[in-house]
């Protein structure tokens, strides 16, 4: 099926996702995410892909849930609607995504951003949680992924009093990679996912998983984890071509097994 609500493209070795509800501020419904998702779902396992890029248009990145499709839902509706469980399938993409945000991340958009492994930010771009200024609170990470990211004191001011984050606050504690002009945000994002796209790949899906491992356990069990992916990746060809390269002073050529 055509997508409807987003656009795709392959730059190399690079899935390209694009937004594109530019009526409504790329908000976020059912239609979108599920495109969304089933996009990351087939760039992941498409081996001509080492990392993907979901970025929305320079004045917007999503500015969050649809409040229009949203605002007569009942309790048990919103229960029962796969919309937000759908925003979980972003957690078993394995390679890694990379958020291009510039403009407006609000809401489920600030948390769509957070949910990708890292967040290129054009200077124009801003972060923010507005959902206590229609009546709720974030439903799908924003509560949990921001305070680890900016700590609890501005996740608190965020969340309780819709403060929004500029792109130099969210690099200044730490929820952005880096910053970068409107006109080239795109275009670094996806290099640096082309540049991420050309390392060892099993060990690139490794050190996305030990780091994530972080979000969901004990330092001992994220110790351990990372142990055993340390270990597996010695049975590996690609790690006997990454040392032997090194000792030879040449590039490594992956094999990606
Ligand atoms: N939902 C539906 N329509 C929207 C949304 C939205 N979130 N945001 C903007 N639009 C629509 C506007 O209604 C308007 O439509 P129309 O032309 O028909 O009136 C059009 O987009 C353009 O918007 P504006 O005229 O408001 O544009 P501005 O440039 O003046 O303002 C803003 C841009 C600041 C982004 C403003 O539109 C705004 O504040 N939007 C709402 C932001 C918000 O409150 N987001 C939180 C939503 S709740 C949420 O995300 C909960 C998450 C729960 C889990 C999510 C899982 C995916």
């Amino acid at each position: 099926m055509p997508y409807t609500s987003i656009l795709i493209e392959n730059r190399d070795r690079v899935g390209l996702v694009r937004l594109n509800r530019p009526e409504a501020m790329n908000a976020l419904n059912p239609t979108i995410l599920r495109e969304l998702m089933e996009a990351l779902e087939v760039f992941d396992v498409d081996e001509s892909i080492g990392a993907m890029v979901v970025a929305g248009n320079e004045k917007v990145f999503a500015a969050g849930a649809d409040i229009k499709e949203m605002a007569e839902a009942s309790e048990e509706q919103m229960r029962q609607s796969s919309f937000i469980n759908s925003f979980d399938r972003i957690r078993k993409i394995q390679k890694p995504v990379i958020a291009a945000v510039s403009g407006w991340a609000l809401g489920g958009g600030c948390e769509l951003a957070m949910s990708c492994d890292m967040i290129v930010a054009s200077e124009k771009a801003r972060f923010g949680q507005p959902e206590i200024t229609i009546g709720v609170i974030p439903g799908a990470g924003g509560t949990q992924r921001l305070t680890l990211a900016v700590g609890k004191a501005v996740a608190m001011e965020m969340v309780l009093n819709n403060r929004a984050l500029s792109a130099q606050e969210a690099f200044q504690f730490g929820l952005v990679n880096r910053v970068v002009p409107v006109e080239s945000y795109l275009q670094v994002a996806i290099s640096l996912a082309d540049e991420i796209a050309s390392r060892a790949p099993v060990a690139v899906l490794a050190g996305k998983e030990a780091v994530n491992k972080v979000f969901e356990s004990s330092l001992t069990d994220g110790l351990s984890t990372e142990k055993e992916l340390f270990y597996r990746l010695f049975s590996t060809e690609d790690q006997k071509e990454g040392m032997h390269a090194f000792i030879e002073k040449r590039k490594p050529i992956w094999k990606g097994k």
